[in-house]
């Protein structure tokens, strides 16, 4: 058991395993199965390699083995920071084998969050592709290791240098310990609200019954090619149905290295892919794309659109262009999906950002006082169920808000439910920019920003953008001493921040405005930036 992990209390667990959500099958075991039920079958396929599922399978107990000899034990954490490339399943299905936990790394992601997230789970290793997109992971094992004592090995896809290469791993299988279905699995990311991320803690039990309903909605079987095209790390394309609920359903995973429509188009059309699923901005990008290239997609029966709200407008055009269904996709690492189904009405497709995709999922609309609102009024999303956590590692005070004394998870969306029990996401009391399904907690930006000497103070803000959504504005009040935009941002970068975090505006002002209470009032910056933009929008034109 890991422990300060906060469980579902015996009550909810025993309810949910009578009813068939829990069942006891580990990631081990579903690949075991699904190995000897296709074991010939293409798992995984990547430029022009394939795995097949009996391939997959004994690479994992030769990495497992090959883990354990380096010391790698139970529990132990490791931090899995790989693109859509095969290994990633490899490593996953070895490290869950040996019952030690990935903690999810974006590929985007650079020595602040590495570092943090090393320190905070006392990481024991470090899993890395040698390059990837032009940029060196080797150097960011280097800073990583310098700073976190407890990070012993790091482990290089391609060419290790000082460190240990993956291939050299593999060894004989061994017999390694029983691992818990309801023992945690992995440490997915939070988007995130807070200074510092927090580390969602998903069981095998909870994860795998998200990934039965998922295919299940998704009408995944054998015959289904799913087209990973954003990070395989990230919940939506891991788990919703993405990668793993493809590998559930014995169907065929193809991985995009890139997202651009010169990349996946030709991938979709070779492979036969049959569903895939974008964030808006990308759909976006897809759409405007089909009309002037002339590759064959027709296998693709559906398209997934969700991480962030997704335009009527645009959604209407997802038929007509690409001839598929599209999907609405309202998720979060913290656990509960919704999901448009796939027979709903074209008005419930282009309108509403779907429904829970369990009947054990319990939803409540609520008021600043967590009072239930009327059917159809606005109000705060919150939820408990058999695969949504109870609380966060580690993080016992935060989690203390995050959830209510009756175990709900406070989303932090705002929603509508309508008559039919849709969810349509209105807008966000979290202090977090979805910059196009990109999250960014403001107050992790404000406090890297406020270590920088010219700055006084500073708030983190969202503005409209037309392709985004969302874009990251910060108002920034200066000491005496001089600054300008340029030499914050760079700051930032220097620090290591993730390239998404860094704030696509920097707005200088003398004094923030206050709420009645005296608090900064970022509703009022987020109207004055909207304004100022429309203004030179209105001008331009
Ligand atoms: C509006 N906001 C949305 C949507 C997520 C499936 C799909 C997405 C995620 C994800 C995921 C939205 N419309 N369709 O994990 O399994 C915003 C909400 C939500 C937050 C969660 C999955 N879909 N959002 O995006 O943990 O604010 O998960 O609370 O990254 O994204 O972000 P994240």
């Amino acid at each position: 058991m890991l422990s300060r992990c906060p469980s579902w209390p015996n009550e909810y667990a025993d309810r949910y395993r009578k009813e068939g959500c829990w069942q006891g099958e580990t990631f081990g075991d579903m690949l075991r199965t699904r190995a000897s039920k296709h074991g010939d079958r293409i798992a995984i396929t990547s430029g022009e390699s394939c795995w097949s599922y009996g391939e997959l399978d004994t690479k994992a107990d030769r990495l497992a083995a090959g883990l354990s000899k380096l010391g790698i034990k139970p529990m132990d954490r490791v931090i899995v920071q790989l693109p859509n490339i095969s290994e990633f399943f490899e490593v996953c299905f070895a490290l869950f084998r040996l019952g030690a936990l990935p903690v999810f790394a974006l590929p985007l992601h650079r020595s602040s969050e590495i570092t943090y997230f090393s320190e905070f789970t006392e990481a024991v290793a470090y899993i890395i592709p040698d390059t990837y997109s032009g940029f060196d992971y080797r150097e960011l094992a280097r800073q990583a290791q310098n700073k976190v004592p407890t990070l012993r090995n790091v482990i290089v896809v391609g060419d290790p240098q000082e460190f240990t290469a993956l291939g050299d791993l593999h060894t004989e299988p061994t017999i390694l310990p029983e691992v818990n279905a309801s023992d945690v699995a992995f440490l997915q990311l939070s988007g995130g609200s807070t200074g510092l991320p927090k580390l969602i803690p998903r069981t095998h039990d909870d994860y795998i019954y998200s990934l039965r309903v998922s295919a299940d909605i998704c009408k995944l079987d054998e015959s289904s090619v799913y087209l990973a095209v954003l990070p395989v790390a990230h919940n939506y394309p891991l788990s919703s149905p993405g990668v793993l609920g493809t590998l559930y359903a014995g169907g065929r995973v193809v991985l995009a290295p890139r997202s651009s429509p010169d990349d996946a188009f030709p991938l979709i059309a070779r492979e036969r892919v049959t569903i895939t699923g974008l964030v808006p901005p990308l759909a976006l990008i897809w759409l405007e794309a089909a009309s002037s290239r002339h590759y064959d997609l027709s296998s693709l029966q559906v398209l997934q659109v969700g991480g962030a709200k997704f335009s009527e407008e645009v959604a209407r055009r997802v038929r007509s262009t690409l001839g598929c269904t599209l999907q609405q996709v309202f998720g979060m690492a913290e656990g509960l999906v919704n999901y448009t189904r796939l027979d709903d009405p074209e008005e419930t497709l282009v309108n509403t950002q779907g429904r829970p995709m369990s009947p054990y999922d319990e939803i409540r609309v609520v008021d600043e006082d967590d009072q239930e609102v009327e059917q159809g009024q606005t109000g705060h999303l919150l939820t408990r169920g058999p695969y949504t956590i109870r609380g966060y590692y580690k993080a016992e005070e935060h989690n203390a808000k995050a959830f209510t004394l009756d175990g709900f998870y406070r989303t932090g969306d705002l929603v509508r439910l309508t008559a039919s029990g849709y969810l349509v996401v209105e807008g966000r009391a979290k202090d977090q920019i979805n910059r196009g399904g990109d999250k960014v907690a403001a107050e992790e930006i404000e406090n890297h920003l406020l270590a920088h000497p010219a700055v006084h103070d500073v708030a983190v803000v969202s503005m409209p953008d037309e392709f985004l959504g969302e874009r990251t504005c910060a108002f920034v009040i200066l000491h005496e001493r001089p600054a300008t935009a340029g030499e914050l941002k760079a700051f930032l970068r220097e620090r290591g921040l993730a390239a998404y975090k860094i704030p696509d505006r920097v707005e200088f002002i003398d004094s923030f405005p206050q709420t009645g209470v005296g608090k900064v009032s970022k509703k009022a910056l987020r109207e004055s930036i909207a304004q100022k933009l429309s203004s030179v929008a209105n001008a331009g034109f």
